[in-house]
Order: structure tokens, then sequence, then C-alpha cells
């Protein structure tokens, strides 16, 4: 006997309805989405120009004080994720300001957070008792259950970005977070301990790594910059990436944190790149100089402290009139230990 066409589809929805109060959905309607050819992400690329960030975020500074606010900061909302403070599916972004004595209290969650300093000088960033002193273009970390607070020494306001792994520990229903009973911690090491400690091409002879994230939490920019410097002299030019480098975790050779890839990209004057791309949904800065990237579509124009975000597998393509310089994170640790990074040229 065979049934119309009409007549199954009616009786397929008839079906559906009567199975659904007890929790059941039928996978032959759904297949496809679930495990589609290749990413199909929801975020859509966007680009936030410093311009129009700075004059909100200095309002904010005159409407809420940091120790009333916690932190300070407006969230960088990618559209596709109303509601829900992504900037991608996997990562969180946002702008911080720090007013002239500011104090941001001390407290700790699971999350992991990077600190990228866009604009002054003279805060600090505290991590485990030991403060790290913010200029422009320094990456500073605060790892999972680090007791973190910020404070302000300078009579300039302090602006960052702020990326955290929030959606990824949501995903994974692991968040925990506490408060420090002081606003700000003891001071238990000098300035630039860790970083002479862990971070000069030596470790103290026994050490044991006790977590997953490096022991250097504060990667200044004069380093980083000469270290892109010495890599464009001496090696040939990569035709997507320029001359890129990862922030590692010296003690293993791996990424900085365990959720969080981190990276600093040179692209020489007049550099054209070629289109390339990668599983990984990318935030990206300006640092210096300016260019413009094709990211789908769209074409962004930036420059120093503008940010942009590349979704998972649209094609990205930069261009530099002048010697640039972008700092960038994305979930590509993550995607390398589960082995599902990839990247496509051309
Ligand atoms: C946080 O702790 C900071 O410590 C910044 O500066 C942004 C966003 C969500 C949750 C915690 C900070 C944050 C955050």
């Amino acid at each position: 006997m065979t049934v119309p066409a009409e007549n199954i589809a009616r009786l397929r929805q008839l079906f559906y309805q009567r199975i659904a109060p007890r929790h059941l959905k039928p996978l032959w309607e759904v297949l496809h989405s679930l495990v589609p050819p290749q990413p199909q992400p929801k975020c859509v690329p966007v680009l936030w120009k410093y311009s129009d960030l700075r004059g909100p975020l200095l309002e904010a500074g005159d409407l809420i004080s940091a120790r009333e606010a916690t932190r300070r900061v407006l969230i960088l909302e990618n559209p596709a994720f109303a509601g829900e403070s992504k900037i991608t599916n996997s990562l969180y972004a946002g702008v911080q300001l720090l007013k002239p004595g500011e104090v941001a209290p001390a407290h700790r969650h699971t999350q992991s957070a990077l600190r990228f300093v866009l604009e002054g000088r003279g805060a600090f960033t505290a991590v485990d008792g030991e403060r790290a002193y913010m200029e422009p273009g320094d990456l500073i970390l605060t790892p999972s259950w680090t007791f973190h607070d910020h404070g302000s020494e300078t009579t300039e306001p302090v602006m960052w970005l702020d990326g955290l792994d929030i959606p990824i520990v949501q995903l994974l229903d692991t968040g925990f977070c506490e408060d420090l009973s002081q606003d700000q911690q003891q001071v238990a090491r000098p300035v630039g301990d860790a970083l002479a400690r862990y971070g000069a091409n030596m470790l103290p002879v026994d050490y044991q790594p006790q977590t997953l994230t490096s022991p250097v939490f504060s990667y200044p920019y004069a380093r980083t910059r000469e270290a892109l410097e010495r890599l464009a002299k001496g090696s040939p030019v990569d035709a997507c990436h320029g001359f890129k480098m990862r922030f590692i975790n010296p003690a293993t050779g791996g990424h900085a944190l365990p959720t969080i890839a981190t990276f600093m990209q040179l692209l020489p004057k007049g550099f054209r790149g070629s289109a390339c791309r990668s599983t990984d949904a990318t935030v990206f800065a300006g640092v210096e100089g300016s260019g413009r990237s094709r990211v789908g579509n769209e074409t962004f124009e930036w420059g120093p402290r503008d940010i942009f975000v590349v979704p998972s597998w649209v094609p990205c393509t930069h261009e530099a009139d002048q010697d640039a310089v972008l700092f960038s994170y994305s979930d590509r640790v993550v995607q390398e230990q589960l082995g599902l990074w990839q990247e496509s040229r051309g």
C-alpha cells in the first residue's frame, strides 16, 4: 500500500507531537544541521573601531566606579549572540577601564583570562601576590583560579582588552568564583619575579609545573616586538600570516593558557597576504601601523587598538601599507588538544 506524500508528512508530524512529551525527537529531521559538511558558524565578522569604544568607556567611568562594578567593562558582544556575552561561540571579549587611583577588587574564578593593554600605563594587575605593570601592547594572564586584582597608581585612564574562556567554562558547567576578603592582595613577590624565574630561558632547577598554565603571567611588548623584528629579518614571510609568533608556556613549549591561544604577528610594509581560513574563530586587536583585512565579504580597515573578529572557517586576507602589528587570541589550543584544528590556505 502506498501512502500519499502529504499523508505521510502529516502522520510524521503527528508522530513527532505524540513522542514529544516523552522528550523524544526524530534525528532524521536535524541530522544534517547536527553534522554539517563543514563548520556553519553563527558568529559573524565584526569590527569595533577604538574611536567608537573609547568615548562610551570613559562615559561608563563617570557612571560607575570600578569598585561598585567589580569590573568596569563594556562587553564586545557579537550581534549573532545577542544577550550571550560572547564574541565568538567559545570566547568572551570586553574592554575595561581603570581610572586613576581605582581598585578592581581581588577575586578568582575557574575562567582563564588575558588582558591586552590598549591605552595608558601605570596600572597593574596583581596575580597570586605579584604585580605586573601595564604598558600598551603588554599581554597579562590571569590563569584559572588565581587571585587577581587591578590597581591604578597613575594620573591617566588605563584601558585594556579582556579575553576570557567564559563560554568554554559554561559549556562544561565548571564555573566557580570567589572574592578575596581584602580588596587587594598582599604583595608577596617583587615586580618582575615570575619573568626572571621562568622567562629567561631557564627554570629553577627543581621546578615542577603545578598547573597547565604558564608560570610567566606578563609578556611585555618590548620583548614581543623585538622577537618579531628578529624573526622578520631572518626568515621568509608567511604568505597568509606575515611573521607570526605564539605566546608560550616556557616550561612546556605549549600555549600560554590551556584554553586560549595567543599570538602576535608583524605584517611588513606592503604585505598583501593570501586568503586563509582556520577552524578557530579569532579575535584580533591592532597594535601598531594600519592595514585592512578581508573577512568573508567584509573589509575591515584597522589601526592601533581597533578590534575585529574572524569566525571559524571564514576566509581572511590581511594587507598592510606600513609595518603593522596585530595581536590575536582564539580557542586554537583547545582544538589542537582535541585533534580538531584545521587550516586551509588559498
Ligand atoms: C574578570 O574577572 C575580569 O578580572 C574582567 O578584570 C572581565 C568578565 C567576566 C567575568 C570575570 C577581570 C571579566 C571577569
